[in-house]
């Protein structure tokens, strides 16, 4: 049963007289739906909970109307949506009602099929496997993989510790695990920007309205109205150039000679805070050495930046210090791009350190956790702390290499995986490459809303309820003051035979004979962390997000270094065998333009998240209307070979191919191509595989062996028309 344009209240009334007719709702009908409420008089309830449409989890206000998600709108007290909602999370709302969701738990047939299991027999028969699994290989072979959500780690790590793996995995190395490195290890984590109060900001491969964050976006648009002054380093103009004073086209994969290169003028011009530096810093005299050599001159010809330009940024940056930064960002240049990105990382990092502007108005702040409590032992006991070694400890410096997993399985390590909320056979690595892995493991049980490429290759998967159909863990966001925000049910279940992630949780480890470690249910224990901080849970419920009464972290800075300084020189790069001071060194693989070789780059689109999104018809037609799918090349060098808008190529690497139509512009540097990053798949289920390819299939199977990142960009690609 589909809605008509004609939408009466006796319409509405005939499909929400079952569960069934709300579970046929398509993306057209909800729209409709959605339009039809507007003019409609009817019983409004507005929830506060958080978005789950990528990790900045903003907080909102969510309307129903007759018990239906109607609207969304974002709350003002949260840091990271500031009262706005971008398109994703519009579209999200309608997620509960998608026709694809998984309404049953599945279990994989010998042919490949899956058919419908009942709960009970899917918990009782993978408890029977993982014991037999932990039986024969013992608890390092079994790990959990999530997105590195609260309610997913924080369960995950406690089902984990219960059968004695210390084996938890996050997709970090397939998003900004090089950067993490850099900057935990030179100033003791990441800070965020104080983007409203800065005057003048470099952003190098961050691009806030693309890889939004809605907060953010706004804080830059004041800073600009008052006159602040934006520079984008980019090999492409990317969206945010709207807000920005400079473009600056990068030749990609060289940004850390661009930053030795301003630390070499900082220093030699006098320009940086030499009190800052001898109160906090550590090991300056080494790094101040290091960069002597890193003039200008020599950074124009590895980057293609012109000297003066590269002149003008440092003396901007070093005048207006310490309302000045270069942005930490998410993942963009160096999230896991090259061999040299976590050496950018802590590049980056430390010019900061030279502007003095760590906890500073205008420049870097660290946030603190909110300090929340934690369930009584004497009646929840917690399971011992895993004393084996991780599979992926020859990373020593980063405690998380998920692009490590097809490896660790193929070499026999690892057995058995959950994974929850997160795609690792599209996402971690090679997907061709992962697929192989992950379908060879001896348990894969997989916690998804749909059959994502990983489900596919699962023994059991598991249906959870939708976002806005459940409640979460408490969680604590950093920002000038601690805030306390929660993910809360919305709406009743639209498919009665899914459940919440805490109950999965529980009956997994209730099969696996580890159910007295979770002898407590999800309102207690959020009861339990929000107790020393005087809230109660109903209080939460209530606001959604609430921000604490503490006092501004801004003024002295503390660094979680094992100096307790900024390490200019760093003792633990040093004992893992790498460089104590950033150094310049090229990315591993420098395409060659005279053999018609490119770097294909990628990155995030305003609409889409990752790839989930496009099982949202609503959100993958904006795909269509703008042709969002097509390969950026620059126009002139497109003109040379011969290629039209909207010609088709393969792009060709040493690890796969894949089909684009190309998008000529002016707005791309010439030695490189561009395309968004939702797209392809492999999935029979994968609505973005009708698209173009994805980047990732053309990504060979190296890691870095600083920061275990998947290094998606430091390989070579050619084109070929077809
Ligand atoms: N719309 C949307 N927003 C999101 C997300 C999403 O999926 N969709 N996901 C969230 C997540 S998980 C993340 S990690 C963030 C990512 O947020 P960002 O890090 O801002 O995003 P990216 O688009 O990956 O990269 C940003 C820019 O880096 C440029 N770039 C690529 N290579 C180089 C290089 O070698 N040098 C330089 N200087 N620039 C380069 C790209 O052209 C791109 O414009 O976004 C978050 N917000
Ligand atoms: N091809 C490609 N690869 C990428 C990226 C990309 O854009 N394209 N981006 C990179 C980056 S920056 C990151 S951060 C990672 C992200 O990698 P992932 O962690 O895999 O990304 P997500 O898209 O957030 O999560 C994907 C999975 O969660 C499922 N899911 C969605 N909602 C729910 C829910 O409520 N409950 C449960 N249990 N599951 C749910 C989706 O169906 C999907 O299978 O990927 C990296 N790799
Ligand atoms: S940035 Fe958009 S998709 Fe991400 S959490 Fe916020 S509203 Fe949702
Ligand atoms: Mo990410």
């Amino acid at each position: 049963m589909a809605l008509t344009g004609k939408f009466t209240r006796r319409t509405f009334l005939k499909l929400t007289a079952g569960v069934a007719a709300a579970a046929s709702l398509g993306t057209l009908s909800f729209r409709t739906w959605q339009k039809a409420q507007a003019v409609e008089k009817g019983d409004v309830r507005v929830i506060p909970t958080l978005c789950d449409g990528c990790g900045n989890h903003c907080g909102i206000y969510v309307e129903t109307k007759h018990g239906r998600i109607w609207r969304v709108t974002g709350i003002p007290q949260h840091p990271k949506s500031k009262g706005k909602v971008c398109a994703r999370g519009q579209g999200l709302i309608m997620t509960p009602y998608l026709r694809k969701r998984i309404t049953q738990p599945l279990k994989r047939q010998p042919d490949g099929s899956f058919a419908s299991i009942s709960w009970e027999d899917a918990f009782r028969e993978i408890g029977e496997r993982l014991k037999e699994i932990l039986a024969k290989y013992g608890p390092r072979s079994v790990g959990h993989v999530s997105h590195n959500l609260p309610m997913y780690t924080w369960y995950g790590r406690r089902l984990m510790a219960a059968l004695g793996s210390p084996n938890v995995f996050t997709h970090a190395t397939s998003c900004n695990s090089a950067r993490n490195v850099g900057f935990r290890h030179t100033v003791g984590g990441v800070p965020g920007a104080d983007i409203e109060n800065a005057r003048y900001m470099v952003f190098i491969g961050r691009n806030l309205a693309e890889g939004i964050t809605p907060g953010d976006v706004l804080s830059l648009a004041r800073a600009r109205r008052k006159g602040a002054q934006v520079v984008l380093v980019d090999p492409r103009v990317n969206n945010t150039f709207q807000m920005a004073t400079k473009w600056v086209p990068i030749r990609p994969g060289t940004d850390l000679a661009f930053v030795l290169a301003l630390a070499h003028v900082l220093i030699r011009e006098g320009l940086y805070d030499a009190e800052f530096v001898r109160e906090y810093g550590y090991g300056f005299e080494h790094f101040a050495k290091e960069v002597e050599g890193y003039t200008p001159e020599w950074a124009e010809d590895i980057t293609g930046v012109p000297k003066a330009t590269i002149l003008e940024i440092a003396r901007r940056l070093g005048k207006n210090r310490p309302r000045a930064f270069i942005h930490p960002s998410w993942r963009g240049a160096f999230g896991a791009h090259y061999q040299n990105s976590a050496d950018t990382a802590r590049a980056v990092a430390l010019v900061n350190a030279l502007l003095g502007n760590y906890q500073k108005e205008g420049g870097l702040t660290f946030g603190t956790s909110p300090g929340f409590g934690s369930l009584d032992p004497a009646k929840h006991p917690a399971p011992p702390k895993p004393t084996l070694a991780r599979v992926d400890a020859e990373w020593p410096l980063i405690g998380d290499v998920g692009s490590a997993i097809p490896d660790k399985i193929l070499s026999g390590d690892l057995k058995a995986l959950f994974v929850a909320h997160t795609n690792p056979v599209m996402h971690y690595n090679n997907p061709a490459f992962a697929r192989q892995a992950y379908a060879s493991l001896e348990l894969l049980v997989a916690i998804d809303l749909f059959m994502s490429e990983t489900a596919e290759v699962a023994h059991y998967v598991l249906p959870e309820v939708s976002y806005l159909e459940r409640d979460e863990l408490v969680e604590g966001v950093g920002g000038r003051k601690p805030v306390v925000a929660l993910r809360q049910q919305v709406i009743g279940k639209v498919h009665p035979e899914t459940k919440p992630a805490w109950e999965i949780y529980n009956g997994l480890a209730e099969a696996a004979g580890v159910g007295k470690y979770f002898n407590f249910t999800l309102d207690e224990l959020n009861a339990a962390m929000l107790a020393p901080l005087g809230l109660s849970l109903a209080e939460v419920k209530a606001k959604g997000t609430v921000v604490l009464n503490q006092p501004s972290l801004l003024g002295t800075p503390k660094f979680a270094t094992p100096t307790g300084k900024v390490e200019f020189f760093s003792t633990a790069f040093a004992n893992a065998g790498f460089s104590p001071v950033p150094k310049w060194m090229p990315p591993l693989v420098m395409p060659d333009p005279a053999k018609g070789e490119f770097r294909l780059l990628h990155g995030r689109q305003a609409y889409h998240s990752h790839t989930t999104t496009t099982r949202n018809p609503y959100l993958l037609s904006l795909s269509e209307s703008f042709a969002g799918d097509r390969l950026w090349i620059n126009r002139r060098v497109a003109e040379r070979m011969g290629l039209k808008e909207g010609d088709w190529v393969e792009v060709r690497s040493e690890a796969g191919k894949g089909r684009a139509q190309v998008h000529l512009t002016e707005a791309i540097h010439p030695e490189c191509v561009f395309i968004y990053a939702p797209y392809g798949g492999l999935g029979k289920d994968n609505p973005g595989k009708k698209f173009a390819f994805s980047f990732l299939d053309l990504v060979p199977n190296r890691l870095d062996p600083i920061s275990g990142s998947a290094m998606v960009q430091d390989f070579a690609v050619t084109l070929h028309k077809v």
